[in-house]
């Protein structure tokens, strides 16, 4: 038998490249998929059997191509996605607006459409959606964000409800405050004091590995366990809003 084959997006930095770096050590052949081909090249070296495909998940066309290299597949991690913009509704870019639904629900169709044959042929299949505390509710100056990942989120419920009697479960994990290398960097465009601001006097946000740990435990269950959605918070924050910071 060959090795349970684990398909991970966005794995070349944060939470995705944390969580390949955890399904590997689970003992899954990783296959890291990600649009910045040398950063999942050169992290698929540092893991046994690993490969790397450069990838965006927007392009249906490059991920059904994606999809016919692959002769296994038991676990999807949809990882990749992020924000874009933190504007009220009034003032928002229609085009960040896109960007966002883009990537965070369009790319985790087309993931899934593509590699749903494997998953369900290999007799025990996950799909795993990585959404957010904003997928469950939102605050001001997210909601652009909040609508993609409320989208995510509808994915996920609607996708467990109708594979319901086959051998694929549907994980969701939902993470609050997690700081990472790029996510709010990228949210603010570059700007380094506002992506700081974000994590200003929180002593602990969680890490990206915190989030790794979290998917290997739901991901590593035994097959009739379906973690059905997990909601993951700093002890810090206690609600999008109630975050205890440190002066
Ligand atoms: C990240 C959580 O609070 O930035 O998905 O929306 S938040």
């Amino acid at each position: 038998m060959s090795t349970r084959t684990a398909v991970i997006t966005g794995a070349s930095s944060g939470i995705g490249a944390a969580t390949a770096r955890r399904l590997a050590a689970e003992g899954y052949r990783v296959v890291l998929t990600a649009r910045r081909a040398d950063l999942i090249e050169a992290l698929a070296k540092e893991l046994p059997g690993a490969r790397a495909h450069a990838l965006d998940v927007t392009d249906r066309a490059a991920v059904e191509a994606f999809a016919a290299t692959l002769d296994r597949v038991d676990v999807l991690i949809n990882n990749a996605g992020g924000a874009h913009g933190a504007d009220p509704v009034a003032t928002a870019d229609p085009a960040d607006w896109r960007t966002m639904y883009e990537v965070n629900v369009l790319g985790v169709l087309h993931m899934t459409q593509a590699l749903l044959p494997a998953l369900t042929a290999s007799g025990d299949g996950t799909v795993l959606i990585l959404s957010s505390t904003a997928a469950l509710g939102t605050y001001e100056g997210g909601s652009g964000y909040a609508a993609a990942k409320h989208g995510a989120h509808a994915v996920a419920e609607t996708l467990r409800l109708e594979l319901c009697g086959q051998p694929v479960r549907v994980i969701e994990i939902a993470p609050g405050m997690v700081r990472t290398d790029e996510f709010a960097l990228t949210r603010f465009r570059g700007d380094r004091a506002k992506a700081d601001a974000v994590y200003a006097g929180v002593a602990e946000p969680l890490t990206a590995e915190d989030v790794a740990d979290t998917i290997g435990w739901a991901v590593t269950r035994p097959p009739h366990v379906n973690v059905d959605l997990l909601v993951v918070r700093p002890r810090a924050q206690a609600s999008n809003y109630k975050v205890h910071r440190e002066a």
